[in-house]
């Protein structure tokens, strides 16, 4: 019988830096000789994350409509569509920022049903440490309403390893304090802390991973009406638009713009951002793209990749999360596109596809509350 493939979830709130987790961890999988498969996932078609792994050269595939946990077979064919040519070693799945229940509608069906075929690796929730330091009220700053912070905590109470991510955003002090009141509330989890940026962590996390296997614990209890009604106060949105100019233009700059303005736009509703991602992907010019981000209100737009090269013509992902009217996200994203496009000076930017909605209720396919 073949080995078994290893299947790695790695789940946290929205902005906590999944895919970027998920590139380094590909990255050191594909240095050792490792064939890796990823699954991304998303409410709706149109994926900033997907575009950007793919462009790592990485095999993608997306599940769109609703979380693994709601469409649990989605997750096995896109298994098997990765391993059409040959198997992946390590499938690494990033599941919908807002999702929580994991154990109980992924892990545990998983184990039951394709025990045979998958390892299930602990499942790891990564944080955010800025927006986690808030979320539990030792340092101050705005955040999200309840129900949002209800799902927030249930992501936590189910991981088995809380990763700290972003440490080089704080001292050692700020991220010790962070530590201790994690471990403290979440006593199931271990704890690690890494910087998925500067590499700090990686290693030892990756080994534990790579290593061992989720726990089977009973599942947590989960009031799937809190649930979904937190899920649904978030609007999310997902736009491709479509650019080009009959010169050459800065699309770094034009990035920038758009991002500003959506920002700016959305401090005036009072919106708090959950996270705004960008990825501008020139029609010619294979590999160069322009990747932005911004994870939180008082937050700043960060690019994690830039274009060496003016370009012509391109396509613009925009995927926004906030606490807000999915409406007035549309509304507001569409002229930030377009008074961006003008501020550049003849630039075209057609908007191909939008969609604007509350996460529906979540409805598991399979709940198991034993693994
Ligand atoms: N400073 C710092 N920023 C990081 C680190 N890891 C990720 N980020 C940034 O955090 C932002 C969000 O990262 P993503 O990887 O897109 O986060 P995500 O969890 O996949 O977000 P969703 O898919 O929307 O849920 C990006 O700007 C990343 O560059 C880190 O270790 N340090
Ligand atoms: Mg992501």
């Amino acid at each position: 019988m073949p080995e078994k493939a290893r299947y790695i979830m790695i789940g946290g709130f929205l902005g906590a830096g999944k895919t970027t987790a998920i590139l380094r961890l590909a990255d050191f999988l594909a240095a050792k000789g490792q064939r890796v498969g990823l699954i991304t996932n998303d409410q709706s078609v149109g994926l900033v994350d997907t575009a950007m792994l793919a462009s790592h050269g990485f095999p993608v595939e997306e599940i769109t409509g609703g979380c693994f946990c709601c469409r649990f077979h989605s997750l096995t064919e896109a298994a098997d569509r990765l391993a059409a040519d040959e198997t992946p070693e390590v499938f690494i799945a990033e599941p919908v920022g807002s999702c929580t229940d994991l154990r109980a509608s992924v892990t545990y069906p998983l184990r039951a049903m394709y025990g045979d075929r998958f390892e299930v690796a602990p499942l790891s929730v990564l944080v955010d440490p800025v927006r986690a330091a808030r979320v539990l009220g030792i340092e101050p700053g705005r955040s999200f309403t309840e129900k949002v912070l209800y799902v927030y905590s249930k992501q936590l109470e189910e991981a088995d390893l809380i990763v700290i991510n972003k440490t080089d955003l704080l001292d050692a002090g700020r991220i010790d304090a962070l530590r201790e009141a994690l471990a403290t509330r979440y006593r199931q989890a271990e704890v690690l802390v890494i910087s998925a940026r500067t590499g700090q962590g990686l290693e030892s996390w990756f080994e534990r991973i790579l290593s061992s296997t989720a726990a089977s614990a009973a599942a947590m209890d989960l009031d799937y009406e809190i649930y979904a009604e937190g899920e649904a106060l978030l609007g999310w949105l997902n736009t491709s638009v479509r650019l080009s100019s009959a010169q050459p233009f800065d699309g770094n700059s034009l990035v920038q713009a758009i991002g500003e303005r959506i920002h700016g736009r959305l401090a005036r509703f009072g919106f708090e951002v959950a996270h705004l991602k960008m990825v501008l992907t020139p029609s010619e010019e294979a590999g160069d793209l322009a990747v932005a981000n911004l994870v939180r209100s008082d937050g700043r737009l960060e690019f994690s990749h830039t274009l060496r090269e003016p370009l012509d013509a391109g396509e613009l992902l925009l995927n926004l999360r906030a606490e807000g009217d999915p409406d007035t996200l549309r509304e507001e994203a569409a002229a930030a596109v377009e008074s961006a496009a003008q501020s550049l000076g003849g630039v075209s930017a057609m908007i191909e596809h939008t969609e604007s909605f509350r996460p529906a209720k979540p409805q598991p396919t399979y709940r198991l509350a034993v693994g």
